[in-house]
């Protein structure tokens, strides 16, 4: 049977286990990514275990997502992963330089390369063929260090593109779409791989685009073969030495598929807040927003900045709107300055922003009190933009730009003349200036680089072995669909708090439930229990530490997200499904529950879970390789890796 490109890549990679559909692997990794968020954690973990120098080919810290610097603390963290990439032999990008996911794919993604990135979009860099997969800080710095990458074979879903988009429908409709038909939980399991006649046309950029919101559907990542398009892309980039070929055997086997053509496609809106409640953008002409935002890990490139100031171009922002854009790197920036085109946008009545995550996390341009925001971003989870009342739509560029000129939400093709777009496509050779970026020195003792810790540097807490006998209350039960940011919000008030947990603790579940804080303490020793893919969206291992320093010892749901699930087990919280989904139904607020044996149970992979107070019992199965069971076991992954680079 011929073979998929991800599994050409597993199998190229395989250091331990057989590849077979949901069966534990190992593979090796030969690039990591982490930020000023993530990347802070691994920093403090690699220095908890006493690391020395990184043994990946390449890994990149990339400070993109706390940089509006109001107070001291994103100025303290960024200046503690600097100096901790150079102790650990890691390059870094300083803060407006641009966001990992386009500047890792401009400058040091590789097809064929495996990657694991200290964040949920990861996966963009599989636009240039590189299988790239987003995980906690925690696990990364593991790799960072000789770990292998362990998961589950994942079963490979193709999604076949064929013919070609028509003019003001961008690759931002045909992940949307892809949302639309397989859900936010459609990938749980499975890498995207594209493929397809559909593929010729799409540039890097517009594969990134894909690529990267192949998270959204739940996806271990999404990956694109590395062909003539990403040959030429390498080489407008002055890499071409770093292209190889790989395509899917031509009888390549997949386990699931979809077609989607991409003739038929129209321009399509997510509606709040979910990004799989898609419509037709034409049919959301009442919905009159405040704000418009270009920009984000999925669409800022060259080419999609300069279609929506195409749009602009002559035009005034509406006086209702108020625009706002940032392109995704410097790079991006100086080909938008060189051809003129920034002066377009600012002409139109756009507020440029630095290169940085920005808006889409909640770092500046909060909406005001149900505010009606539309984005090109990937997310839209209720609270994320740092406004709990707000709505946010996601769109394409071309919808964007078309919202902000009308002031309500628009086809871009009743607006404008969209073969205008047409001819906004990515330079021919790009412009190339890495001074943003600081190589790591050649430095005989690493250990004696001095990390410079700030005020809001603190130790991470460290939680003991896992209990044998587990007693404790439920301290809070959500619904299907929970996200990262449901639990621990992301805001610049709370995100600057990243490296003090004590601080960072007191924001848990503080738009779902104030209370919880307040409750889990008083508990001491908590359960929280959730519906199907609990821990879905970004990778912040935040959502497992601070329930675990706040007390809460077991998460029971219906499934769970990846990567949370591995955060949870990284940091001592057990993580067991319902055998029987039902039983969810007969757990309340403030029951107690028990575990006994759990070592023992855990190692059965089944766990039975007694509610003391109602006398009842159920059955829960954990499903985790053997070192994950001895790493939850040992109280989570920094005593395990400690021990290990201690031998
Ligand atoms: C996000 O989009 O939510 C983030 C911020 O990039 C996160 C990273 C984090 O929360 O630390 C992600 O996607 O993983
Ligand atoms: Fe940054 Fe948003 Fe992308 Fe996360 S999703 S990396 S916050 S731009």
């Amino acid at each position: 049977m011929g073979q998929s490109i991800t599994n050409k890549i597993i199998k190229d990679h395989l250091s331990a286990g057989k590849m077979s559909p949901g069966e534990q692997i190992e593979i090796k990794v030969d690039q990591t990514i982490g930020h000023d968020l993530t990347g802070i954690m691994a920093g403090l973990i690699l220095e908890s275990v006493n690391a020395d120098k990184v043994s990946t080919e390449t890994s990149v810290f990339y400070c993109d997502h706390n940089t509006l610097a109001t107070s001291t603390e994103n100025a303290d963290d960024h200046l503690y992963l600097k100096t901790a990439a150079r102790r650990f032999g890691v390059y870094f990008s300083k803060p407006g330089n641009g966001i990992c996911h386009f500047l890792h794919p401009q400058r040091f993604g590789k097809p064929g390369k495996v990657m694991l990135g200290a964040d949920s979009h990861t996966p963009t860099s599989g636009a240039l063929g590189m299988l790239a997969i987003g995980s906690g800080g925690l696990t990364v710095a593991k790799c960072m260090v000789g770990e292998g990458f362990k998961l589950a074979t994942p079963k490979v879903f193709n999604i076949k593109l064929t013919g070609s988009l028509s003019p003001g429908v961008s690759a931002k409709d045909i992940a949307l779409e892809a949302l639309r038909r397989l859900t936010v939980k459609g990938g749980i399991g499975c890498v995207v791989e594209y493929t397809g006649d559909g593929l010729g046309g799409l540039s890097v950029p517009q594969r990134a685009t894909l690529a990267n919101m192949s998270i959204e559907m739940g996806a271990t990542t999404g990956i694109f073969p590395s062909d003539q398009v990403t040959r030429d892309y390498l080489k407008a980039q002055g890499r071409e030495g770093d292209w190889v070929e790989l395509l899917p055997d031509p009888d390549a086997e997949y386990d699931d598929e979809i077609e989607i053509r991409l003739d038929e496609l129209e321009p399509l809106v997510a509606e709040p807040h979910m990004p799989d409640l898609v419509v037709k953008a034409k049919d959301l002409g009442h919905v009159k927003p405040n704000a418009v935002f270009i920009g984000s890990c999925t669409n800022a490139s060259y080419s999609d900045i300069a279609k929506a100031a195409r749009i602009l171009k002559g035009r005034t922002v509406h006086r209702d709107i108020d625009l706002t854009v940032a392109a995704g790197s410097r790079q991006v920036l100086q080909h938008l300055i060189q051809d003129g085109i920034l002066a377009d946008l600012v002409a139109s009545g756009a507020r440029i922003l630095e290169c940085a995550c920005g808006p889409c996390i909640g770092m500046g341009q909060v909406p005001p009190s149900n505010g009606i925001s539309v984005r090109t971003s990937n997310r839209n989870f209720k609270g994320r933009s740092g406004t709990t009342s707000a709505s946010v739509y996601l769109a394409s560029p071309e919808t964007a730009a078309a919202t902000a000129v009308t002031g309500r939400i628009s086809d871009p093709r009743d607006v404008v003349d969209v073969s205008l777009v047409e001819g906004c496509t990515e330079p021919e050779t790009y412009i190339v200036d890495d001074s943003m970026i600081i190589t790591p020195d050649e430095i005989e003792d690493n250990q004696k680089v001095e990390i410079i810790r700030g005020e809001n540097i603190v130790p991470l807490p460290e939680r003991g072995p896992l209990r044998d006998t587990i007693e404790a209350a439920v301290v809070m039960k959500l619904g299907d669909n929970i996200t990262t940011d449901d639990i621990i919000p992301a805001g610049t008030h709370i995100l600057k708090y990243i490296a003090n947990i004590p601080k960072f603790a007191e924001y848990t579940f503080c738009y779902t439930d104030e209370t919880f804080v307040e409750r889990a303490k008083e508990l001491k020793n908590s359960v929280i229990i959730g519906g199907e893919n609990y821990g879905q969206g970004s990778s912040r291992e935040h959502a497992a530490l601070l329930p675990m320093f706040l007390g809460t010892e077991v998460v029971v749901a219906k499934s769970f997200a990846r990567i949370h699930k591995e955060n949870l087990i990284n940091y001592g919280i057990l993580p067991i499904i319902f055998k029987n989904t039902e039983d969810y139904d007969r757990i309340e607020m403030n029951d107690r529950l028990q575990i006994e044996n759990t070592y023992a149970q855990v190692d059965q992979g089944e766990v039975k879970v007694k509610i003391v107070n109602k006398e009842i019992e159920f059955l829960t199965i954990i499903e985790a390789s053997d070192s994950d069971k001895e790493i939850l076991k040992a109280g989570g992954a920094s005593n395990f890796l400690r021990n290990k680079l201690a031998k």
